[in-house]
C-alpha cells in the first residue's frame, strides 16, 4: 500500500469518519499524531516519518501540523463540524466552480450549496475548478460573482492550502461556463 493510499484514509480520518479507527477530533478539527498513528498502523504502514512525508509531499497539502508535531488536522473539506479557524478574507472578483454535468439542471435551480460537506469550495483558478469537476464526470465549470457576494455580505474564506469557502452561492452570482477556456 502507497503513501496515496495512506493519505486517502487520514482524509476519510480527519474530513469525515474518525471513528472509522475509534478516535475523536477536537473541536478544532485536531487529532492525536501518536493516537493517529497506532490506529492506522493496524491496517496501513505508517510511522511519524511517513506521516511527515504524507504531510509535506501531498499535491493539495490536505494537511497541517500544529507546532510541536503532536497533533494533526486537514486542513478544509470537512463534513463534520469543526471550526478549523479558517481566515475570512474578501475574495477576488471572481472565483469558480467546477462540477459534473449530472448535477447542473440542479445547480441552476437551487444555486451551489454544500450537501454533505461544511462549505461550497470554490478554486482561485479555471484549471483548478477543472480538475474538480472531472472527479463528477463531464466536467461543468461556473464563473461566482465572488465580489458581488462580498459586497452583499457574504463571506468567504481562504484555507490554509488555497481553497476558497463560503457557505452557498445562489444563482444569481453564477454564471455557467459549458466549455473550458483555453486561451
Ligand atoms: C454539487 C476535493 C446538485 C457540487 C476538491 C459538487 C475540492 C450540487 C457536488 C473538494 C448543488 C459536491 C470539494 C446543487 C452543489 N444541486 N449538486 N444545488 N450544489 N452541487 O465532493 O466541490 O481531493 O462535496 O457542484 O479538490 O466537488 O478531496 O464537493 O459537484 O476542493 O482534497 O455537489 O474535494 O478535494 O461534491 O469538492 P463534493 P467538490 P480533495
Amino acid at each position: 500500500m502507497g503513501l496515496k493510499e495512506t493519505s486517502k484514509y487520514m482524509s476519510l480520518i480527519l474530513r469525515h469518519k474518525p471513528e472509522t479507527i475509534g478516535i475523536t477530533l477536537d473541536e478544532h478539527g485536531w487529532a492525536n499524531v501518536d493516537e493517529l498513528i497506532s490506529r492506522i498502523s493496524k491496517t496501513h504502514e505508517i510511522n511519524m516519518d511517513i506521516l511527515e512525508e504524507i504531510v509535506s509531499t501531498d499535491e493539495k497539502k490536505r494537511y497541517s501540523f500544529n507546532d510541536d508535531k503532536t497533533k494533526i488536522r486537514a486542513n478544509q473539506g470537512h463534513s463534520i463540524q469543526v471550526d478549523v479557524e479558517l481566515e475570512e478574507k474578501e475574495p477576488p472578483m471572481i472565483l469558480w466552480h467546477g462540477t459534473g454535468e449530472k448535477f447542473v439542471a440542479s445547480i441552476d435551480e437551487q444555486g451551489l450549496i454544500s450537501k454533505s460537506r461544511l462549505y461550497v469550495h470554490l478554486s482561485q483558478d479555471e484549471e483548478t475548478a477543472f480538475k474538480v469537476g472531472t472527479r463528477h464526470g463531464k466536467p461543468v465549470l461556473y464563473i461566482v460573482k465572488a465580489s458581488d457576494m462580498f459586497k452583499d455580505g457574504y463571506k468567504f474564506y481562504l484555507s490554509k492550502n488555497g481553497v476558497w469557502l463560503t457557505k452557498e452561492v445562489p444563482v444569481k452570482y453564477l454564471e455557467k461556463q459549458w466549455e473550458m477556456n483555453n486561451s
